[in-house]
């Protein structure tokens, strides 16, 4: 049988439909990782999950694939793996609705402060005297900075919310309805909230500059659904702590599962870890695809989703 490597955790669905064609290792609960690539490294020619350096792949000499268990592949080293003709996948469409649904649960929780107002009555403050009043979306301006298949998601649940959508990505898109943007510096200058939702690359690295923060401002909303790498992390951390930048709903950060200690203490912000696309339904299908692809490379058949 073909021997397949798990990278990072999968759910028991996926796991068992993998073990039914190929002979399965799991590095990413192994108790001694290295002592397992030394064992089977050289047998190993598919990978389920991310996390795949250079350094990983010179391990496994036969790898013929790797099939990604999330739309975002920037843990894997492309660069490398073109080299060796290996091919990768990656599970587009599955997780659309699951994180375009957190991105707007995340706007809502921090528009309306509903962390804040569940701790506010645990704590017993409400006996005291009212939360206070905060601010509606309905109306506002979302900007979207990537429109893909999750930016197009948010960009119709935000329509539905009654906002207005504008959106600034690599091309402006003339099939879409919304207003484009050709910089995100005027995209954000143009929105009251901005949502990050782009593929994490060396394009996109640090794409939310001090000057686009600047540009969203004191009463200005960031929200970042896509890699904490693509925002000036340092510089959002100051300009929320000085208030030149209202506030920030944030599911991805530079060094996960790091948090600036500086935000644990802010009211302006909602914190959540990494958790777009965690729902027993979508991981389901996740699953699902990443055992589709490769099966279908094993079988010498087209791939479902290739990205390489
Ligand atoms: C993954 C993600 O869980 O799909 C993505 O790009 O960010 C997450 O859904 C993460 O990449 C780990 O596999």
């Amino acid at each position: 049988m073909t021997h397949i490597l798990i990278t990072q955790p999968q759910v028991k669905s996926c796991i068992d439909a993998l073990k039914e064609q190929f002979t399965v290792h799991n590095l990413a609960a192994a108790a001694n990782p290295e002592l397992l690539l030394r064992e089977v490294g050289t047998e190993i020619r598919g990978i389920a999950g991310g996390k795949v350096s250079a350094s990983l792949m010179e391990k496994l000499p036969r790898l013929e694939i790797i099939a990604v268990s999330g739309v975002g592949y920037d843990s894997v080293d492309v660069a490398t793996a073109r080299a060796r003709n290996i091919r990768i996948t990656n599970t587009p469409d599955v997780l659309t609705d699951a994180v375009a649904e957190l991105a707007i649960g995340m706007m809502i929780a921090l528009s309306r402060r509903i962390p804040q107002g569940d701790r506010f009555i645990r704590d017993g403050k409400w006996l005291d005297g009212a939360f206070g009043n905060w601010s509606e979306l309905k109306g506002k301006t979302l900007g979207i900075v990537g429109l893909g298949r999750i930016g197009k998601e948010i960009a119709k649940l935000a329509t539905a919310l009654k906002m207005q959508v504008v959106y600034h990505g690599r091309n402006r898109q003339p099939d879409q309805p919304y207003p484009y943007y050709d910089s995100v510096v005027a995209t954000a200058r143009a929105s009251d909230w901005l949502v990050v939702i782009a593929p994490g690359t060396a394009e996109t690295n640090r794409i939310i500059s001090r000057e686009v923060l600047e540009a969203l401002g004191p009463n200005g909303m960031l929200v970042n659904m896509a890699r904490g790498t693509m925002v000036d992390q340092d510089a959002m951390v100051e300009m929320l702590l000085s208030k030149q930048l209202g506030g920030a709903a944030l599911d991805v950060f530079e060094k996960e599962p790091a948090v600036p200690e500086a935000l644990l203490g802010l009211d302006n912000v909602v914190l959540s870890p990494h958790q777009g696309s965690r729902t027993d339904e979508t991981r389901a299908a996740v699953g699902d695809l990443v055992v589709a692809n490769l099966k279908a490379h094993f079988a010498g058949r087209p791939l479902v989703s290739p990205v390489v």
